[in-house]
């Protein structure tokens, strides 16, 4: 996207450092686990003309990696509908996370799985963050994590972030990923063949980088993202009228995941 037209929200030094969003719905846990994950000196800046609220904050693991973590607006979907997610879309594509936390409620998992699927299809590394794990235990659900981490090919990890609990192993799935030690095997959530089609056509009209991947952009195409439109007419010189359906794909999601065992 354009590098220039003043929409970027993070602050020069922190937007050219490495940087890590913790991303989710709201009332996952995400602030929770970004005090567990940084120290004290944190920077809150507002997102223009809004309420919305986005902290920042230095993590530190051993001596050798540093980073910014940002606590980004709760979001449900990629296509934003409330003021909060058009805020953490925003971020994500023109403050260019390098590393991405999907934290999600534990034992509502299937119901947070799309985003991570969208995430996913995003192309950057994304890291599953079960939080709230004491809560789904309190309910009498197991989860296997294994499974899941092997069906998904993205590192999962559970936490209990307002007693800290897990922290420590998420930092070690961090420095894994960020060394390049753990090898994605990312799936691909799948829909219906003629999305799969209008996708693939759609992918290969694409001719310029806008830092989420094709596939990502095709998504939210399909599913009239206005913003998105703008962008990819205006460079592709693409007729948004000619192309796309109406509204097929709202609440797009690509498949369920039975995790969960009682
Ligand atoms: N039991 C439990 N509560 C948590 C956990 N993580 C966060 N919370 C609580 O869940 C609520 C929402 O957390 P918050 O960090 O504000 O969520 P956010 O909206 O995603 O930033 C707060 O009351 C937290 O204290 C957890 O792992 N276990
Ligand atoms: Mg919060």
């Amino acid at each position: 996207m354009d590098e220039h037209d003043g929409t970027k929200i993070l602050n020069e030094k922190i937007r050219n450092s490495k940087k890590i969003f913790l991303v989710g719905s709201p009332n996952v846990g995400k602030s929770a686990l970004f005090n567990s994950l940084t120290g004290s000196y944190v920077t809150v800046s507002n997102y223009p003309g809004t309420t919305v609220d986005i902290s920042s904050g230095k993590m530190k693991i051993g001596s050798h990696h540093q980073f910014n973590v940002i606590d980004t607006p709760g979001m449900y979907s990629l296509k934003p509908i409330t003021a909060e997610e058009d805020v953490t879309r925003k971020l994500i594509i023109h403050d260019k996370p390098d590393y991405i936390l999907h934290v999600v409620d534990a034992k509502n998992l299937e119901r947070m799985l799309p985003l991570t699927f969208q995430l996913i299809d995003t192309g950057l590394p994304v890291i599953l963050v079960l939080n709230l794990f004491d809560e789904l235990q309190a309910c009498g659900m197991q989860l296997h994590i294994a499974h899941l981490e092997h069906d998904l090919g993205i590192p999962v990890v559970k936490t209990i972030a307002v007693r800290g609990i897990g922290i420590d192993n998420l930092s070690s799935r961090i420095v894994e990923v960020i060394e390049k030690r753990y090898r994605f095997n990312r799936i691909e959530g799948k829909y219906s063949p003629e999305i799969e089609d209008r996708l693939s056509a759609l992918c290969e009209m694409l001719r310029n980088d806008y830092f989420l991947s094709k596939r990502s952009i095709a998504t939210l195409l399909i599913q009239n993202d206005q913003d998105i439109m703008d962008k990819v007419s205006k460079e592709n010189g693409y007729e948004k009228k000619n192309e796309l359906p109406r509204s097929e794909l709202r609440g797009i999601k690509p498949w369920s995941y039975q995790a969960i065992k009682k």
